[in-house]
């Protein structure tokens, strides 16, 4: 039997709950079992839809975070991964911080998605503190995933879309591995009709994906950008072949959403894609 003896890998997500608007854990959750991976999600709130939207419920979870993991420890629940995403409060990212050292082992993989704007703007929970805070987590990480706009609040420099060439990005990326992380990718890089993830890890080597714009921005596209990272980055996927694949996951995605005209705010119809992530060893076996 092929899968005799095999462990399966575990991810613990840490991110909100949106019940609509696919982000966050509603699109981590599929995304990362769909690569064959247990997803342990820890949410830090509890939204009825995304802020995208005019109005929404939102319940922070801040105060229960630490009891919800006390009942992980007591578990012994360990993880090749811990993924987070986006975070409400400066306090959030000290319970995070507690939680990896807490569950960090030799092998666990950290990726850290700074969720903090897009488009050169800013979400409203973020605060000097906050950023300071996202800043510090990023020296507990493996990957970070920042988009342009995070990338520059992250450096201190200026948001300008004309930060897109190789030497601008190359010195963002330079300033990012000086907060900690070991490899990054830019991503969703807008160069005329085409978008580009600039992917840069801590040797030196840098690579720069371009492709042809598949169709419109949409709300969390992020999110499963990352989430496909994580999930091969668990997966001993090389970090630039996870984000080859996760563009053009995202891509496709882009592409039928826009067809069948979901709103921009409702985010990438990414269910439809779902089995082009399943692990080729189970196909084959
Ligand atoms: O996709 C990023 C994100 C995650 N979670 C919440 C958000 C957003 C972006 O607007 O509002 C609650």
């Amino acid at each position: 039997m092929y899968l005799e003896g095999k462990r399966q890998k575990r991810i613990a997500v840490i991110n909100d709950f949106s019940g609509f608007g696919r982000c966050s854990l509603t699109v981590s959750l599929p995304v990362i079992s769909a690569a064959g991976i247990q997803c342990c999600a820890l949410p830090t709130a509890v939204l009825s839809n995304h802020t995208g939207y005019e109005d929404y419920f939102f319940d922070d979870y801040t105060d229960k975070m630490k009891y919800y993991y006390s009942k992980w420890e007591k578990l012994h629940l360990e993880f090749d991964g811990i993924y987070t995403g986006f975070l409400g409060s400066e306090r959030q990212v000290d319970i995070v911080s507690d939680f990896i050292s807490r569950f960090c082992r030799d092998n666990t993989k950290v990726i850290v998605d700074p969720v903090m704007g897009d488009d050169g703007r800013t979400y409203a929970t973020l605060t000097p503190g906050l950023c300071k805070n996202i800043s510090r987590l990023i020296r507990h990480s493996d990957i970070i995933t920042p988009n342009l706009t995070e990338a520059c609040i992250l450096t201190g420099t200026p948001y300008s879309d004309k930060l897109s060439d190789d030497s601008s990005l190359l010195r963002l990326a330079k300033g990012l591995v000086d907060l900690g992380s070991k490899k990054i990718v830019i991503t969703g890089i807008d160069r005329g009709n085409n978008i580009c993830n600039f992917i840069y890890e801590e040797n030196g080597n840098y690579r720069i994906l371009e492709n042809p714009r598949s169709g419109s921005r949409r709300a969390g596209t992020g999110d499963v950008f990352a989430s496909v990272i994580a999930a091969d980055t668990v997966n001993g996927i090389p970090f630039d072949q996870a984000v080859e694949k996760a563009a053009d996951f995202v891509s496709k995605a882009i592409t039928a959403s826009d067809e069948m005209n979901i709103p921009e705010q409702d985010g990438l119809c990414f269910e439809l894609f779902l089995s082009q992530l399943a692990p080729q060893s189970i196909h084959n076996s």
